[in-house]
């Protein structure tokens, strides 16, 4: 393997942290799936445009290629090699009150976690026999949920494209992945063993084999942002009550993406905000204070639409759930407050 000469063109962690001596560290080390240097990096080499860059084909990656990650995730995340991850679902801790009761901004709110279960190779490397038997697992466990999470699994190979397209563009259903993901290796044999389960208000969904091997989905329209938290805890209680997920001390719960460590969380609020929408710099800059993410409302890499953004908490590692509610809690009040403010001049 030659040291990748296109990331001298990049301005992605992966290039900033992999200097030649680290390559020469790490270029024939592997895992005991076979996950090499390049399959780590083969993302960022070939989208000069990334954040990151770089993927995990299982846990161990983490540790083999320490070196160059460990930057990474410090940086991502600004989390230090000595710290611990410290989990906290208990829904009693946040303070959350609806910051928009008469629904002026706030048109929905989803809260998110994603999850790989332990012992099993990440999307990036697994294979189609693997990738169908955790469909095959996961599903089975989800037809036997009763009450407000009893709902119907759907495996996107049966699926209709007309039933396809209206979930995608309820925002229920993800697409298939993007040209990181492509070049990552997660779109392997799409469709095969990839699928939704959703209840019947759907307010609870669970994908299964995108970009991790579960994503526990809980969300409704409105700003009732407690109410979604409840409901997500409900359902990962379910879940790893049957299933043992991929965590590890330091770095919490395992996966594909480094930029979604630790609680793997991510609570989103899509938010009418017209005003800031045209005063992008106090848009931003209130973004980066309250350590919330901007993104557009169809996915990630997507574009606002209608003055509507997508608001999100930006570190997943280092703070607990409880704590990454908070985080976006707090930016959408600031948000909100200034968005007023604007309207008044
Ligand atoms: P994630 O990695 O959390 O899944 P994406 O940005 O890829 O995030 O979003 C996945 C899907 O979830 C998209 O269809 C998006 O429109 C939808 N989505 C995200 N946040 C919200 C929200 N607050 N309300 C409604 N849909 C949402
Ligand atoms: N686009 C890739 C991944 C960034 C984080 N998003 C994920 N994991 N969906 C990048 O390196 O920018």
């Amino acid at each position: 393997m030659k040291f990748p000469k296109p990331l001298e063109n990049s301005n992605s962690l992966l290039a900033k942290y992999l200097t030649k001596a680290v390559f020469e560290q790490l270029k024939d080390k592997k895992t005991t799936n076979n996950f090499t240097l390049k399959d780590v990096i083969k993302s960022g080499v070939k989208n000069l445009d990334s954040g990151i860059g770089a993927y995990a084909g299982d846990e161990e990656t983490y540790t083999i290629f320490a070196t160059l990650l460990d930057k990474i995730i410090e940086e991502y995340h600004d989390f230090k090699k000595e710290d611990l991850q410290q989990s906290n679902l208990n829904t009693d801790d946040l303070f959350a009150p609806n910051p928009d009761a008469e629904g002026n901004y706030i048109i929905s709110t989803r809260i998110r976690v994603a999850r790989n279960i332990k012992g099993i190779p990440l999307g990036t490397i697994i294979s189609k026999k693997q990738r169908n038997e955790i469909e095959k697992q996961v599903s089975t466990i989800l037809k036997s949920l009763k009450g407000e999470l009893a709902g119907k699994y759907y495996a996107l190979n049966n699926m209709r494209k007309e039933e396809k397209e209206a979930l995608i563009s309820n925002h229920f259903l993800f697409q298939s992945g993007d040209r990181f993901l492509e070049a990552a290796g997660l779109n392997r044999d799409w469709p095969n063993g990839r699928g939704i389960f959703h209840n019947n208000d759907k307010t609870f969904l669970l994908w299964i084999n995108e970009e991790d091997h579960l994503r526990i989905i809980s969300m409704q329209q409105g700003g009732d942002i407690k109410e979604v938290f409840v409901r997500l805890v409900k359902a990962i209680e379910k879940m790893q009550q049957k299933i043992d997920f991929a965590y590890h001390k330091h770095l919490g719960y395992i996966t594909t993406c480094p930029t979604n460590l630790g609680t793997a969380m991510r609570a989103s609020v899509h938010i009418k905000l017209p005003n800031l929408g045209k005063n992008k710099e106090i848009f931003q800059d209130i973004a980066k204070k309250y350590n919330v993410q901007i993104r557009g409302i169809d996915g990630e890499h997507s574009k606002s639409k209608g003055s509507i953004y997508d608001i999100s908490n930006k570190r997943r590692l280092g703070i607990s759930e409880v704590q990454c509610v908070q985080d976006m809690y707090r930016g959408v009040i600031a948000l909100i407050k200034k968005e007023k403010e604007l309207e008044r001049n």
